[in-house]
């Protein structure tokens, strides 16, 4: 699927051609996206919101066009419920603080899941120790699926927010959050969906899921890096406090009393990533002219093609095997006395043949060590993977163990 748009992919490494398979941590660019931030340099760039000069109204007006087009992505009821931020690690960390200041009490409890990335838990629990509260583990099964069960009796009225990832970036599966979704609200709790690996992957449409807050990044969709968006239902952002203070934020500062600008602009403190946003609005306009359909169909086929080849592997043994994966899968390697080869020497091994994978703990250390494992080796897809990717990856793979053997 247009492998052609995307330079990088012509690179060597160590003088093979390059098989990209750690799309999780970050997508690669086409040539549209590059395109754009050599041009926004090169014709408009100029602070927004800010000049009545013809370039600065340029920037302003591209940058407003990338929130609606991010709204249109996600299905926002409006574009001022999408926030840009640094990235998923940024929201979470606004939202922590937001929300946190303005309705977290000691004694409250915020609840997250046992496969979480370290940065929808990290800020949770800075969180706690600020107020007070405590942190609350949805705990996984033996197929590693969260156990609703659990789930549903750690639901109290002192739980103030539930936050959990849509897709596992170690494992691929999708985690079921339309009923976390429906069964917190039930009891008027709010729910926060890590989407940093879903909307890549998955359509999403947050009034569909009736989700209160979402965060992602643009770097894993093909858009640039130091982007991401927090989006949040209007009624919450509304009563939400600033996270961050500055310019750009405020109606009107004076030393006895500053009042915060309107939405989205009371959580944008400074001057915000104008050239990123309109680059991503170009990735979403490419991404939509390929179909986001058709690219989750393409990645799901390539998953499972990749656990197929992988099963076949006596010495692999693939976590979650069996089940639906959104791009991701996780596998590790065992000798036939049953000691597990290291995955960083499986990584090495693989990238010695041109083949990019990422391994170890994924940012998600409590899932690896409910695991009991020091890590993993994961392979994760893009748009531009082809199934020869994979026959390459595990041709490597192959040869990697039998080295390691
Ligand atoms: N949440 C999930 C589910 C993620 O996969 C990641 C990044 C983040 C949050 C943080 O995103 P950031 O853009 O702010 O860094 N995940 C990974 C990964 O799996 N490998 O490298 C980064």
């Amino acid at each position: 699927m247009r492998r052609e748009d995307f330079p990088i992919l012509n690179e060597k490494v160590h003088g093979r051609a390059l098989v990209y398979l750690d799309n999780a941590a970050t997508s690669q660019k086409p040539q549209v996206v590059l395109d754009a931030i050599t041009e926004a340099y090169s014709h408009w760039n100029a602070n927004v919101h800010r000049g009545v000069h013809h370039l600065s109204q340029v920037a302003t007006q591209k940058h407003e066009e990338a929130r609606v087009k991010v709204a249109r992505l996600i299905h926002a009821h409006s574009s001022e419920e999408i926030i840009f931020t640094k990235g998923t690690t940024d929201s979470l960390n606004m939202l922590a603080r937001s929300f946190g200041d303005a309705m977290v009490k000691e004694g409250d409890e915020i609840i997250v899941s046992q496969l979480e990335h370290h940065s929808n838990i990290v800020p949770w629990q800075m969180l706690c120790e600020r107020k007070g509260a405590v942190l609350k583990v949805i705990p996984l099964q033996e197929d590693l699926s969260l156990d609703i069960e659990v789930f549903k009796e750690l639901l109290s009225e002192k739980t103030r927010l539930v936050s959990v990832a849509h897709v596992s970036n170690v494992l691929g599966i999708v985690n079921p959050v339309e009923e976390i979704i429906r069964l917190a609200h039930e009891k008027d709790i709010a729910v926060c969906v890590d989407g940093a690996q879903s909307v890549p992957h998955l359509v999403v449409d947050v009034q569909q899921l009736d989700c209160d807050f979402l965060v992602m990044s643009a770097h894993k969709m093909y858009g640039p890096t130091g982007l991401g968006v927090l989006y949040g239902k209007k009624e919450w952002l509304d009563k939400l406090p600033p996270a961050e203070g500055g310019g750009e934020m405020i109606e009107h500062v004076r030393f006895e009393k500053t009042t915060y600008n309107v939405l989205p602009y009371k959580f944008e403190a400074g001057t915000p990533n104008y050239v990123g946003s309109y680059a991503f609005g170009k990735a979403i306009d490419y991404l939509q002219e390929i179909g986001l359909e058709q690219i989750a169909e393409h990645e799901y086929a390539l998953a499972e093609y990749i656990e197929e080849a992988l099963s076949k592997i006596e010495q692999v043994h693939v976590y979650a095997a069996g089940r639906k994966k959104a791009g991701a899968v996780s596998f590790n390697v065992y000798r036939a006395d049953g000691a597990l080869i290291h995955p960083f020497d499986v990584g090495v091994l693989l990238d010695r043949q041109g083949v990019a994978v990422r391994t170890g703990h994924h940012c998600a250390e409590p899932l690896i060590d409910y695991l009991g494992v020091p890590g993993t080796v994961r392979a994760s897809v893009g748009l531009y993977n082809t199934k020869e990717d994979i026959d390459t990856f595990v041709a490597a793979l192959k040869k990697a163990i039998m080295m390691l053997e």
